[in-house]
């Protein structure tokens, strides 16, 4: 029996990993019977039976670069539709959302640009993700600035709410996205909407879909933090949400704390939201984002936490934003969103 292959670097090569006969068998028993809990055999196609809907929504208002309002496209381009279905599942596309366009370039609300525009696409955005998980469908939603979250969340948590269940959340990104009106250095809202859903900042984002707040911090987690403004260290350490920061995840590993965060999360009683700012990612690996800082999750890290929650379970919605094709080299950025999509629904190495 020859020794099994060595799996390079991250989760994927090309399209399907290449059909390695021999060694693949023993390791894949050895891996089994190593892994106790594993007594189902793994599936190469996990979303037999089940459904995603997705959802493009090109928002780039909610931040100030050209570029982030065509990231839908540009995992479109990376075959994200044929890739899901190769994993079983049933993929509905909605295509992207008609989103109103500002009517002047510079029009600024106070510390809030194009308020009205974000607050009036989040109340579409939410009734729509409402209808996909009215149909028993998985949301999958592609911005677009992270602004978007504020809708997208909301429709998730109004669903939940329907039905007397609470609603966790992970939050992956480098910047806490818990300014508000007071306290943001840019206006920008996409650096707002985590406060808005945990029921602070402007009432016409706060009040979308018509309650708040959507989250509960104790049912809250972030990951990735690196660049947290003043305002939003005061707001964390207030409410208590518990932030996994780049700091910590160099000292514990990034099992460890995906571990407690997944734990965070599923104390909720429906479950929890995903969502996914590539600017989490270091730079090196996703060069296409607007608001890029250094030392990032690595790419394997962020597989890890993809795989660690599609096994654990309880996702209820994922979302990817700030993809910005401005930016991006050779479409990069959006190349490793579509991997991490991947991942999280169920893609394995093994
Ligand atoms: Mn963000």
């Amino acid at each position: 029996m020859s020794v099994p292959p060595a799996v390079a670097g991250g989760c994927f090569g090309e399209d399907d990993p290449p059909d390695t006969a021999g060694g693949t068998d023993l390791y894949f028993v050895s891996d089994v019977l190593i892994n106790q809990q594993a007594l189902v055999l793994p599936s190469d196609h996990p979303g037999t039976g089940r459904r995603v809907s997705i959802l493009g929504v090109p928002l780039g208002f909610g931040s100030k670069l050209a570029g982030v309002d065509i990231g839908p496209a540009a995992l479109r381009v990376a075959r994200l539709n044929q890739r899901i279905a190769q994993l079983g599942y049933e993929v509905r596309d909605l295509g992207d959302m008609r989103i109103a366009r500002p009517q002047s370039a510079g029009k600024l609300e106070g510390k809030a640009n194009y308020l009205q525009e974000v607050s009036a696409a989040c109340e579409e955005i939410a009734v729509e993700v409402q209808n996909i998980m009215n149909s028993g469908e998985l949301p999958l939603i592609l911005g677009g600035d992270h602004s978007i979250a504020i809708g997208s969340i909301a429709g998730v948590s109004s669903f939940m709410r329907e039905r007397n269940q609470t609603l966790g959340l992970i939050w992956f990104d480098a910047h806490a996205d818990m300014n508000t009106p007071e306290t943001t250095p840019s206006g920008n809202i996409h650096g707002m909407p985590l406060s808005a859903l945990l029921g602070f900042g402007a009432p016409a984002l706060v009040n979308v879909a018509g309650f708040a707040p959507k989250l509960e911090p104790r049912f809250c987690a972030h990951v990735g933090g690196r660049d947290i403004d003043q305002g939003e260290r005061e707001m964390i350490r207030r409410l208590g949400m518990r932030f996994f920061t780049m700091r910590e995840i160099d000292e514990r590993g990034m099992s460890a704390c995906m571990d407690e965060a997944i734990g965070i999360a599923s104390r909720a009683t429906g479950g929890y939201s995903v969502t996914f700012d590539v600017d989490a990612l270091d730079p090196g690996d996703a060069p296409g984002s607007g608001t890029l800082v250094r030392g990032g999750l690595t790419y394997r890290e962020a597989h890890l936490a993809m795989e660690k929650i599609t096994e654990a379970g309880g996702m209820r919605s994922f979302e990817i934003v700030e993809i910005n094709t401005a930016l991006d080299i050779n479409n990069r950025t959006a190349e490793l969103g579509v991997e991490l999509i991947l991942s999280a629904l169920g893609k394995r190495i093994l």
